[in-house]
């Protein structure tokens, strides 16, 4: 779904959103993944592009497309979200307006770890600086542990070869980690002591707190869940059964425990959770419920295997203030009217 904000001077959409109140199980459809890019999508010939590794390593090297195939592959299924998802101030009439900047699908490429152990890491190595083929030529600070632990140099998703709207022919993706970093178009990898302090993360991806100060390096993305039917938009169309289903996901490891609540945050209620629970992905949840007819509010909670609990907007606004626009994970609540049609309950 194409997203043109008003007032903002441009000629094409710079994201799409996921039409979460539409889709079903936990894979997101290529087609129907979200999309964000602030320089447009770069049409790339993968016999010419080349991903270069250099700065702190024993050998600086060049590849390929077909030389990074030759690495042993993995597969493994990570949801993708962007951190403005939504940002604070957005009470989305559909769950694809409130949450769909998020998607989730099967991965294929090779372990990051991989390739700079082929480089030879020197002392001082800290942090790798990956940057896109893009316009923007858009890079991001990325710290050398998650390098070396489930970073994943990607060039297929489910199944067949990225899109171009993903990062056709080589991106990056960090499991759990905001959208942003998840560099498109990786064209390189500059292994460094200290963080770039590029633009994406000092101006952009910061959250300003209300002593002036701002929050840096936000990269986890926190537990959340969405109930996507019924949801914005939709009209339950008569009284009686009804199941509500949605999505749960987590940047710090499997979803625990998805909570449903039919009477506005009074009683609450688990939800089933589809097998298997997938760490970092997005989790189906699904709990049956007869409608009385009656006007409601049903809002679904979040916790993780951490055992951080999703917060209430009302939380996040104590803790952070207004002025941040990442990292919104707060509980969207959807209020049932007695016609059966479905708002988002603070509209
Ligand atoms: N090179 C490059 N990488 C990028 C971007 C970009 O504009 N250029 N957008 C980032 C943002 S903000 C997000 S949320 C994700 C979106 O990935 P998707 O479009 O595949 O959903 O890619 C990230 N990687
Ligand atoms: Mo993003």
């Amino acid at each position: 779904m194409r997203h043109n904000r008003p007032g903002l001077q441009q000629y094409f959409s710079a994201s799409t959103r996921t039409p979460i109140q539409d889709l079903d199980g936990i894979i997101t459809p290529n087609g129907l993944f979200y999309e964000r890019h602030h320089a447009g999508i770069p049409a790339i010939d993968p016999a010419q592009h080349r991903l270069l590794v250099h700065g702190l390593v024993e050998r600086p090297l060049l590849f390929t497309l077909a030389e990074l195939r030759r690495f042993p592959s993995v597969s493994r299924i990570h949801f993708l979200e962007c951190s403005g998802n939504p940002g604070f101030n957005v009470h989305g009439e559909t769950a694809a307006i409130a949450n769909g900047l998020v998607s989730c699908a099967e991965w294929t490429g090779v372990p990051l770890a991989t390739v700079l152990q082929a480089a030879g890491l020197r002392d001082g190595a800290a942090w790798v600086v990956a940057e896109g083929a893009d316009g923007a030529a858009m890079n991001r600070s990325v710290p050398l542990a998650t390098c070396l632990d489930d970073a994943l140099l990607v060039y297929s998703q489910n199944g067949e070869r990225l899109r171009p709207e993903q990062g056709y022919p080589l991106r990056l993706l960090l499991p759990g980690y905001e959208g942003n970093m998840s560099i498109k178009w990786l064209r390189r990898l500059h292994v460094v002591r200290e963080p770039a302090q590029s633009r994406e993360e000092t101006s952009k991806y910061t959250d300003l707190m209300p002593d002036g100060t701002a929050r840096q390096f936000t990269f986890v993305m926190e537990a959340k869940s969405i109930i996507t039917a019924p949801s914005g938009g939709q009209r339950l169309a008569q009284r009686g059964f009804h199941e509500i289903t949605g999505i749960a996901w987590s940047g710090r490891g499997k979803v625990a425990r998805v909570e449903v609540s039919v009477d506005d945050g009074h009683s609450w209620q688990e939800a089933a959770l589809q097998e298997p629970v997938l760490t970092r992905a997005l989790t189906r949840f699904r709990l049956p419920w007869r409608w009385d007819g009656e006007s409601t509010v049903i809002p679904s909670r979040a916790t993780d295997e951490t055992g951080y609990v999703q917060p209430t907007l009302e939380a996040l606004l104590a803790a952070r203030g207004s002025q941040s626009g990442y990292h919104n994970n707060a509980i969207t609540p959807w209020r049932i009217l007695a016609s059966g049609e479905v708002r988002h309950a603070r509209l």
